[in-house]
């Protein structure tokens, strides 16, 4: 970066204080990874310049062998981990997928049964502040009280009552696993359609190691970081008979020029998904994942739903006295970052809630196992027992600065980056 550090000092520095950030911090925020540097280099490469709307071999402009080769290499990557009919991985974003597939096949007033964002939802799935919730009528199924879990008669129950015309499976804050046949029957049940969205869980569909909804779902779409661990970016799969329709509204329905660098890094984090280190990767991540569930339960947290089958769980902090907003604050000054959320009937505010959410997909890329994830519960009960303790949250910053340097981050591109 040696002509950034020159041109823009201020701009190189906040990169090169961001690559020690990520190295210097635990990450659990359950939706972020760290790519790998081959990554990296395709996201930051001359692809960035190349206007290419429309697809391979049917563009606007020309000048697009290159990136014709590139999309394609991707779309066949992604048909070929998940065994889609058709792909399209030019949506810039897993709102702007789900936003795609809205477009395509409904009308403004349709019906829409979704999970609730309060128990595990996605804004993008009928929060009356997104687009989702203002475009369309939107029926919400929650959990059950009880177990915490999709209450699969209540969402067949609520969809013989309201006819949806779609229905959305998928969440970005639920432990268990969904299943997406069961949601076919439903749908099948009322004429609807199933779109189903995967971006958290992604990773572990690819390896396997989660029910594969491209079996039962008309469209299912998803991101390519989370589990995937690849660029932040979005693609849509789908039936053949649907590809014209979700294509033209991708583009020229909703978006202009495809990211080209952003696809070539999506081509790159789909040959890493292809290779058998990505299926032991996701395996580690599910591990990490229990173990880590399992210390908190032991040092007396209650985890919603009672564990988890993903990369992720949710923490109920009623009983220790501190909010989900109070708990990420503190637990960031000790350089352990997790994110506030809501848990099934929470009695707070989004602004404030009573859990977070932990994930581990990101400590895992970094090489930790279980061992760690033990060590790592107990430094947030050591911070969550007494949040107010400068001398804890010492001790603590020391602990997670011993145990990071034990797993270096992007050492040598931190390197590089000071030596450029
Ligand atoms: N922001 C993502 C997450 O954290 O789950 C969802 O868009």
């Amino acid at each position: 970066m040696a002509s950034l550090k020159r041109f823009d000092p201020d701009i190189y520095r906040a990169i090169l204080n961001e690559t020690k950030r990520e190295h210097e911090n635990l990450e659990l925020i359950a939706s972020e990874n760290f790519v790998s540097e081959a990554v990296l280099e395709a996201q930051g490469s001359v692809l960035t310049n190349k206007y290419a709307e429309g697809y391979p071999h049917a563009r606007w402009y020309n000048g697009c062998h290159n990136v014709d080769t590139v999309e394609e290499i991707a779309v066949e990557r992604a048909k070929k981990i998940f065994g889609a009919e058709h792909v399209n991985v030019q949506p810039h974003s897993g709102t702007q997928a789900n936003m795609v597939i809205y477009f395509a096949m409904l009308k403004p007033g349709d019906t829409v049964l979704a999970m609730d964002l309060a128990c595990g939802g996605h804004l993008s799935h009928g929060h009356p502040h997104n687009f989702s919730g203002k475009f369309y009528k939107i029926v919400p199924y929650g959990v059950s009280r009880e177990t915490e879990t999709i209450d699969y008669d209540q969402v067949q129950a609520l969809a013989k009552e309201h006819r949806p015309k779609m229905i959305l499976a998928g969440a970005s804050a639920y432990p268990r696993l969904i299943d997406f046949k069961r949601f076919r029957q439903i749908a099948d049940s009322v004429g609807a359609f199933l779109f189903v969205d995967i971006a958290h869980i992604a990773g572990l569909v690819a390896a396997g190691l989660h029910q594969n909804p491209v079996e039962y779902a008309e469209f299912v779409s998803s991101t390519t970081h989370k589990t995937m661990r690849g660029p932040r970016g979005g693609f849509i799969m789908c039936r053949r008979q649907f590809a014209k329709m979700i294509d033209s509204n991708v583009f020229p329905g909703l978006q202009g020029g495809p990211l080209m660098h952003v696809i070539a890094a999506k081509a790159v984090c789909f040959k890493e998904a292809l290779s058998p280190e990505f299926k032991s990767y996701q395996k580690r991540i599910l591990k990490n994942c229990k173990a880590f569930a399992s210390e908190m339960a032991r040092l007396g947290y209650r985890i919603v739903a009672g564990g988890t089958d993903t990369h992720l769980f949710l923490v109920d902090l009623t009983s220790k006295n501190i909010t989900g907003k109070e708990a990420a604050a503190v637990l960031d000054r000790a350089g352990i970052t997790v994110n506030k959320n809501l848990i099934p009937y929470d009695k707070q505010s989004p602004f404030v809630t009573s859990g977070v959410r932990i994930g581990t997909p990101a400590v895992t890329t970094r090489g930790m196992k279980e061992p760690e994830m033990r060590f790592i519960a107990q430094l947030i009960d050591r911070v969550l027992s007494e949040p107010t303790s400068e001398r804890v949250l010492d001790e603590v910053r020391k602990e997670v600065k011993k145990l990071v340097n034990r797993f270096p981050l992007y050492k040598n591109l931190i390197k590089r980056l000071k030596n450029s």
